[in-house]
Parts: structure tokens; C-alpha cells; sequence
């Protein structure tokens, strides 16, 4: 058994979200979760003690819901401001893309991740060439193979490389990494895929993925076929209309427990459609203003009960994986909410929230989750107790000073 002390521990645990001089006591799992000084000192002597320190911060490791190793490299190249103008560089690029990348990269940006605090991903894989690293990663994965496809005469060709992709990925299935599936978007998916993933993904009881309504040009699309999408799709992929509505696409989505990745573009009908299907918005706003894809309102999620994941994207629409880097971006944008609220609100949606909608045990300091906790110093005290997110969010060091996951530190 060990034993973590801090000097502030905030749990995620909405009973008792912060607990002063305190600790936690864990194996795999967390045993208990205490500021009871006299069963501190009980365990004290029975378990491994690690000492946080003075001004020491424990927190659940953080998770990013929504990330794309495979677009790690050469991002340089990448056109911003626009979404068809990204889309075109990417497609324009990919040989570049892909060509900078190989296991030692990938494995790089994981670890670079990790010190930064993120003990769990939500990785999206296009093609299949980051499995090796994820499947050996020290972190907790959900693997999303990802379907896209919108020639509707190569469907079944499609469907059967994307199942060797997921077969391929349910043999390393572990106690650390889950298969999943991701379905790109409404507008590059013919709607006889979609069904069959969702079928498929509801068989295996796993999350599903996918982007929706990113840029107004996507809107515009679905809802009218008109846009900057139309000349996109015109020329490079011979489509005439959208394969669906957005609502059309939402319906096939009943009885899924479905992460729907930036929404920036969503209306209130939409967002009413995901708040009673119970899903989950992945909240990316760093790559949503590079891609000129404007900033989902959180109020509106509010008042419908969905909950969001702030995610970061792949490197090909941020300069940064970190996910306190991308918090930090997510207080100076939602300018309108309150602060101290909005970051406890930030925390929740990398810790507990984010476990919930990837189906993991952990991103809750509490008896009975995963031993999945990041602690660093901060430089001062900070006395006001509801300050306490925000001056983590802010001062949050680059490199964590204890990660464990699993229990196992690392
Ligand atoms: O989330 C961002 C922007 N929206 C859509 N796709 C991607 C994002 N980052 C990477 N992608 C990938 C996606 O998985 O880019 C490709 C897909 O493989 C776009 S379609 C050529
Ligand atoms: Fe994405």
C-alpha cells in the first residue's frame, strides 16, 4: 500500500471536492481518501509514504478525450484560419504528414504528454500507424479506429480495411487499453456506413466517436448544400449534396454512448437532440479558432445537462498537447463566465467527466477508482478554497512531479 500526502487535494468528488492536508491512500486502486490526521498517522506506518511536500497539489491524472497522434508531424505546413483551407492543406500535405512519423516520434509526444499530467487519451487513428505506440503506452487509451468514406460505391471496401483496423487493434486489448470506434463526420461518411459502425460499436459496448458540426461551412452543407463545402466537394470528391441533415445524422446515434467532438456550430435543436440522446461534447477551442470554426457556448450545454471534455486535438490544429495548456486557453476564451466556476467546470471536464464518457475508473480521487493521480507544488499558498481550480489551472508546472497510474508510479 502506498500513501500520497499533500497539502491540498482536490478530489473531483463533489461530496468533499477539496481536502486540506491530506492523503490518499491507494494500490491499484484507492483504498481511502483522508484529512483524518489520526488515520493518516495510522497509515503512515504501514504503507509506502510518499511526501508531496509543502505547497504540494493532488489532482486525478488528467484525460484528453479527443487527440490524433497520427497527425503529429510537419503541421508547419498546414494552412489556419479557415476550415476548407485547413482540410485542403491536410489532404494536400499527407504524404508529409505521415511520412515524419514513426514509433520513436509518436512515443515522444506521448511522453511529453505524460509528464504534463495526462495519465488517459482518447486517441483517434486514421490509419493505424500509431497502434504500436498506444498499445504500448504508460497511459490508459481508448483506441478510436476511425471510418471515413464517401464514395458510397467503394463501401464495402471501406468497411472491411476498417474492420481489419479494429481487429488489429482488439488484439492488444489490456487492462490499460480499450478498441474502439470513431466515425469521422456527417459530411465524409455515406449514411449504410454509419449505421453499420453504430451497430458495431453497440455490440461491443465501447464509446463511439465523432466530429460534429465543426465549421459554419459544414452547417451550411448539411443544411442546404450550399458553402464553401460545395466547391470543396464538387472538385475533390465528385459529391454533389450532403449524405444527410445533421438532425438525420444525430437520429442514428439512439442507444450510443457517443462523444461528439467540437459542435462549435451546433443550434439549439441540435443541442437538444444530443442532450436527450445523453451525449458528451468533446470541447477542442484551440483547434476550433485555428480552423476558424468559432467557440462552442457552454452556457447553452449547461441548462441541457451535457456534459463537455475539453480535448486538444491533434498537433495539426495546436501547437500543444498539454492539456493545462489547452485549460488555460478555455478561461481566456469563454471571457463571459464566471471564473472561478468556469475552471472547477475545466477541471471536472479532464478528471471525472472525461472518464465517464471514455468508460474508465478513474479522473475521481475517491475509494474504489483507479490509482490514476498527478501532483506538482505550487510557488504560494492559496487560502481562498474556491480559488483553488483557478490558480491550479494558471500555475500548473510543464512537468508533474509524481504521476502514478494504476497505482504504479511512472
Ligand atoms: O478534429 C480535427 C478537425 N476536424 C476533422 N478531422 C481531423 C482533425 N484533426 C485531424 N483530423 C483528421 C481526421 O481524423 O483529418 C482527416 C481525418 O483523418 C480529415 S479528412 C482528410
Ligand atoms: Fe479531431
Amino acid at each position: 500500500m502506498n500513501i500520497l500526502l499533500a497539502d491540498t487535494i482536490l478530489t473531483m468528488d463533489p461530496a468533499r471536492p477539496v481536502l486540506r492536508e491530506g492523503a490518499i491512500v491507494f494500490d491499484e486502486n484507492i483504498e481511502e481518501v483522508t484529512d483524518d490526521q489520526a488515520a493518516i498517522e495510522r497509515w503512515r506506518e504501514k504503507a509506502l509514504v510518499i511526501d508531496g511536500g509543502k505547497r504540494s497539489v493532488a489532482l486525478p491524472g488528467l484525460i484528453n478525450a479527443h487527440t490524433h497522434l497520427e497527425f503529429s508531424g510537419a503541421a508547419t505546413e498546414l494552412n489556419y484560419g479557415g476550415f476548407i483551407a485547413w482540410l485542403s492543406s491536410v489532404i494536400e500535405k499527407r504524404e508529409t504528414l505521415v511520412r515524419g512519423l514513426n514509433k520513436a516520434f509518436i512515443d515522444g509526444v506521448l511522453e511529453d504528454m505524460l509528464r504534463g499530467g495526462t495519465t488517459a487519451i482518447g486517441a483517434i487513428s486514421s490509419y493505424g500507424f500509431d497502434l504500436e505506440s498506444l498499445a504500448g503506452a504508460k497511459q490508459r487509451v481508448v483506441y478510436f479506429n476511425e471510418l471515413i468514406g464517401s464514395n458510397p460505391a467503394a463501401a464495402d471496401q471501406i468497411f472491411s480495411a476498417f474492420l481489419d483496423r479494429v481487429a488489429m487493434s482488439d488484439e492488444r486489448r489490456s487492462d490499460r487499453f480499450n478498441s474502439a470506434i470513431a466515425i469521422h463526420s456527417p459530411y465524409s461518411v455515406a449514411p449504410a456506413l454509419v449505421r453499420k459502425a453504430i451497430a458495431l460499436s453497440q455490440n461491443r459496448k465501447t464509446p463511439l466517436s465523432t466530429h460534429f458540426l465543426e465549421s459554419e461551412g459544414e452547417r451550411r452543407w448539411l443544411e442546404s448544400g450550399s458553402g464553401e463545402f460545395k466547391g470543396f466537394f464538387e472538385k475533390a470528391f465528385k459529391l454533389e449534396e450532403p449524405f444527410c441533415s445533421a438532425k438525420e445524422f444525430l437520429s442514428f446515434f439512439a442507444d450510443t454512448k457517443t462523444i461528439f467532438t467540437h459542435c462549435a456550430n451546433a443550434g439549439d435543436e441540435e443541442l437538444d437532440m444530443i442532450g436527450a440522446l445523453g451525449g458528451a461534447i468533446a470541447h477542442c477551442p484551440v483547434s476550433n479558432r485555428l480552423l476558424g470554426c468559432g467557440l462552442l457556448s457552454l452556457e447553452k450545454l449547461k441548462n441541457r445537462e451535457i456534459p463537455y471534455l475539453v480535448a486538444t486535438d491533434g498537433l495539426s490544429s495546436n501547437y500543444s498537447l498539454n492539456l493545462f495548456d489547452e485549460l488555460r486557453s478555455a478561461l481566456l476564451m469563454h471571457e463571459g463566465l464566471d471564473l472561478p466556476l468556469l475552471a472547477r467546470d475545466l477541471l471536472i471536464s479532464v478528471t471525472d467527466a472525461a472518464a465517464k464518457a471514455l468508460g474508465l475508473n478513474c479522473g475521481r480521487l475517491a475509494s474504489g477508482y483507479a490509482a490514476d493521480i498527478i501532483s506538482f507544488k505550487l510557488s504560494g499558498d492559496v487560502s481562498d478554497e474556491a480559488a483553488l481550480p483557478l490558480q491550479v489551472i494558471l500555475r500548473a508546472p510543464s512537468a508533474m512531479e509524481h504521476i502514478f497510474i494504476n497505482g504504479e508510479r511512472v
